[in-house]
């Protein structure tokens, strides 16, 4: 990805814009306090297809980006009335990432030049720009920190997505799951997690290949996803095992609902080409919250296991 030759200025923006905004529009913040840099900023990030929110001040551009969750970037000033520049990103930090929001300091004073640039960056900033400039620094600077926090974006994606099935993968449910456990510290609340495996799964493979076995993934993972609560977290644990944590689900509930996955799953059909393929799963649940995250899987592990033994197609705790 890198132009040939020597291109215009205007190649190069146009080169630019096409590659950062491909997949959405993005939205940009500019918080300075001189309504001419503003005016100016924000016209420039609009004219290269930015959507644009400004503030004049620290404390309403924070408010901004507490009610702007899309947020991709911000522009600061230094000098601003109320908090400075420098306490607006320390704040920004404090809850946004530098991995999940640009933002770019912008100063006027030509004597602190370097100490300025310094100071932005050790607050979390993630560049720096002297004003005045021309737009297509502006431009590089922008473009270069969206582009890298959409390039982290999509490795972010792919660390923890499964690609077949688009569900959570087993490092991310680790992560979540984990950090869910924890938070629940000493609360008596109720908790269940469950341990799930498609039934004889090796001879949809060997009968109908493994095209069609990828299909039946497909399918179950769909009607997994559909069926649970936003709060519940459901993941490809392996092949084709699945988990889910039950936040607030003792353990009669958790099992009515457990069961209801395994009806649906047994009542749907999945068909690839002619065939139609039955399925069936067997759910091994725990619900004792007394154990760690790992002691409650090993649990819901072993309950898998008791139910592929008494039959499969069941629900065992
Ligand atoms: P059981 O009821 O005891 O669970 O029997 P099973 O046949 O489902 O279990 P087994 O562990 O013997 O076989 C699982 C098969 O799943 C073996 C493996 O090739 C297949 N598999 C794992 N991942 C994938 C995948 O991504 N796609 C396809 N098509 N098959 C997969
Ligand atoms: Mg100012
Ligand atoms: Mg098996
Ligand atoms: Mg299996
Ligand atoms: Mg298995």
């Amino acid at each position: 990805y890198v132009l040939k030759d020597n291109p215009s200025s205007v190649d190069y923006l146009v080169w630019l814009v096409q590659r950062i905004s491909r997949n959405r529009a993005l939205t940009a913040l500019v918080i300075d306090d001189s309504n001419f840099y503003r005016g100016l900023i924000g016209s420039l990030l609009k004219l290269y297809g930015f959507a644009v929110l400004e503030a004049a001040d620290g404390e309403a551009g924070l408010e901004l980006i507490k009610a702007n969750p899309q947020l991709s970037l911000v522009i600061c000033d230094f000098e601003l009335p109320g908090i400075s520049g420098i306490q607006v990103v320390r704040r920004i930090r404090g809850k946004y990432a530098r991995d999940r929001l640009a933002v770019i300091g912008v100063s006027a004073s030509e004597s602190v030049r370097g100490p300025i640039s310094a100071q932005f960056i050790k607050s979390g900033a993630n560049d720096f720009l002297h004003k005045p400039f021309l737009p297509e620094e502006l431009f590089c600077r922008v473009a270069q920190n969206v582009e890298n926090l959409e390039n982290i974006a999509s490795l972010r994606h792919m660390a923890t997505t499964d690609p077949l099935t688009g569900l959570r993968n087993r490092r991310s449910f680790f992560d979540t799951a984990q950090r869910r456990f924890q938070a629940l510290g000493s609360q008596s609340r109720s908790l269940a997690v469950a341990m799930m495996d498609i039934d004889h799964f090796k001879k949809v493979n060997d009968g109908h290949g493994h095209d069609c076995g990828d299909a039946v993934l497909v399918g179950v993972s769909r009607l997994l996803a559909a069926s649970l609560r936003d709060d519940d977290l459901v993941a490809r644990f392996g092949g084709e095992e699945f988990c889910v944590l039950f936040p607030d689900l003792d353990e009669s509930k958790a099992r009515k609902i457990c069961e209801t996955l395994r009806n649906a799953i047994e009542s749907t059909t999945i068909t690839f080409g002619d065939a139609v393929i039955p399925v069936t799963i067997s759910i091994g649940l725990c619900s004792d919250r007394r154990d760690s995250l790992h002691g409650m899987l090993t649990q819901a592990d072993q309950a898998l296991y008791r139910a592929k033994a008494a039959g499969r197609n069941r629900v065992m705790t």
